[in-house]
């Protein structure tokens, strides 16, 4: 369903399109975004006007999704096409987590570089560097660059996680080797100073984790020493990656380019530059919010000066739904207001209710995509399917076993239509739903002490609660309909196992 658009694209974009008219391509994801955190869904206490621009003259989409409630599986099924539950290990990566996407693998990168594309991720990573792990002062590969990316300035993986350095390419920016940076998981020496022993200097207290190591003020999760001439102040972050984005876009100016602009906003510590702090009611995470709107005009400045604006698509969307006290003391709580920033939906980060995954999600493409909303069902797995098809490359048999190509829905062509089912995970897909229409299917596992998982254990069965939510009527998911509705759950329930236990959804 489109609403106001009157419609002049042709059949043209159903295949593929000829070489001289393929789009540069730009994926900007948000970290923690919700739903309702931008001004143009719905937001009042934050103006986001480079995302409004890019919403009001490309397509907002009312159901767009990322397929988890966390960031790893999330960019795992992005880049792959392939839910994260089907490979083990695909939960929150830690800092000396290995590459979780094998070279070899098929991504959203390798395809459009078969089609001609460079490719470049700038930005959080969080998938993972190295084998079996990151080789901190040597080359970190596997990475980006063994996947289909031909350039890279990453943060490793969160900003509350060690180490705080790029990564460029295959090497720590900046480091010296009379210096080598040492991460794990232990302390390196009793004295070394943490979020617990030094709990009354830090500029930033913790509320829960984020109590090792200390770097700018601020304690992380995990230990580090060394590095010091490569480490990165969390203020300055949006400056180096937006004047990174922007120089890459003009040195590519001439060639298809597909970018992955991966922003920390605004995942904590919310620790925005200091021209953006204070710029809302909300604390800092407001003023995150403000500050990724900035990079996305930075962005499409670099694109206007490039006059490239009606040769690129690009694509909005968040990694998971929003969370406020992420485990720091940054106002996020008391000064939310009225602000809502999952709008009208339930749960956020890390659950598998509406608010979880269903998140901004705007498609931009002058002269290209008639302005609009949509409310067709689309999510961050199926830009590889969708890309590919756009760009005429064929997707090998066994590779992007979940993406669907959604493209003429993406584009907002006449009668197009999104997914007719999507399976929403948490981190590692133990709680799961399953949109299918205006039908919720919610499986909550070994949770709550409700009757139904008391009498299921007596019984002997799985302590799997399933919940119906008819998302139309209740898209807050407080009306469970299911006992009224056993034979629609049931054959929920089979959708759910089958694609559980399938080997893949794509046709
Ligand atoms: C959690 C962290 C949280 C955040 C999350 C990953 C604690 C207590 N919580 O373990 O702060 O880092 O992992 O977020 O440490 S994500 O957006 O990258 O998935
Ligand atoms: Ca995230």
């Amino acid at each position: 369903m489109i609403r106001s658009i009157v419609f002049t694209t042709t059949l043209l974009l159903f295949t593929r399109l000829p070489a001289a008219e393929t789009p540069n391509i730009i994926v900007i994801m948000a970290d923690d975004l919700g739903y309702g955190d931008l001004s143009c869904y719905g937001a009042r206490a934050v103006k986001t006007p480079n995302l409004d621009r890019l919403a009001a003259e490309g397509l907002r989409f009312t159901s767009g999704y990322c397929s988890a409630s966390t960031c790893t599986p999330t960019r795992f099924s992005l880049l792959t096409g392939t839910y994260a539950f089907r490979q083990k290990g695909t939960g929150v990566a830690p800092p000396n987590g290995p590459a979780l996407i094998k070279p070899g693998t098929e991504t959203l990168a390798s395809l459009l570089k078969r089609a001609g594309y460079t490719t470049a991720v700038i930005g959080k990573w969080h998938l993972g560097l190295g084998d079996p792990k990151p080789d901190w002062n040597g080359d970190l590969k596997p990475g980006p660059l063994e996947i289909g990316f031909d350039h890279c300035l990453l943060l490793p993986t969160t900003n509350d996680r060690v180490p705080q350095v790029y990564v460029e390419d295959h090497r720590v920016r900046n480091l010296k080797a009379d210096d080598p940076l040492w991460v794990g998981d232990k302390a390196p020496s009793t004295d070394h100073p943490t979020g617990i022993t030094h709990r009354s200097t830090l500029r930033m207290d913790w509320t829960h984790g984020h109590n090792q190591t200390i770097h700018n003020g601020i304690g992380r999760i995990g230990f580090y020493t060394g590095g010091q001439s490569a480490r990165f102040r969390d203020e300055d972050l949006a400056d180096v990656w937006t004047q990174e984005a922007s120089r890459w876009i003009s040195q590519h100016r001439t060639h298809p380019f597909f970018l992955f602009f991966a922003s920390h906003d605004i995942h904590v510590p919310r620790m925005p530059h200091e021209r953006f702090q204070g710029s809302t009611t909300l604390g800092y995470r407001g003023d995150a919010i403000v500050e990724f709107d900035w990079s996305v005009g930075e962005i499409m400045k670099a694109l206007s000066q490039n006059n490239l604006q009606q040769k690129t698509l690009i694509v909005i969307c968040s990694d998971n739904g929003p969370v406020l006290d992420d485990g720091y003391v940054d106002g996020a709580v008391e000064k939310l207001g009225d602000h809502r920033p999952a709008g009208p939906f339930s749960g956020g980060k890390y659950s598998v209710l509406e608010g979880g995954t269903r998140t901004p999600f705007i498609v931009n493409w002058p002269g290209r995509i008639q302005p609009g909303v949509s409310d067709e069902v689309v999510c961050t797995i199926d830009l590889a399917a969708s890309f590919a098809s756009l760009t005429g490359v064929p997707l090998p048999e066994g590779a992007c076993l979940d993406s669907q190509n959604v493209m003429p829905a993406l584009l907002g062509l006449p009668g197009a239509r999104g997914r007719d089912h999507l399976l929403q995970q948490d981190n590692h897909g133990t709680n799961l739903g399953l949109r299918m229409g205006e039908w919720k299917l919610v499986r909550m596992k070994h949770r709550g002490s409700s009757k139904a998982v008391i009498s299921a254990q007596r019984r002997n069965e799985k302590t799997s609660v399933h919940q119906l939510y008819h998302l139309t009527n209740d898209p807050a998911e407080e009306k469970d309909l299911s006992s009224k509705n056993p034979e629609r759950v049931q054959a929920m329930i089979s959708q759910m196992e089958s694609i559980l236990s399938q080997p893949r959804t794509r046709p």
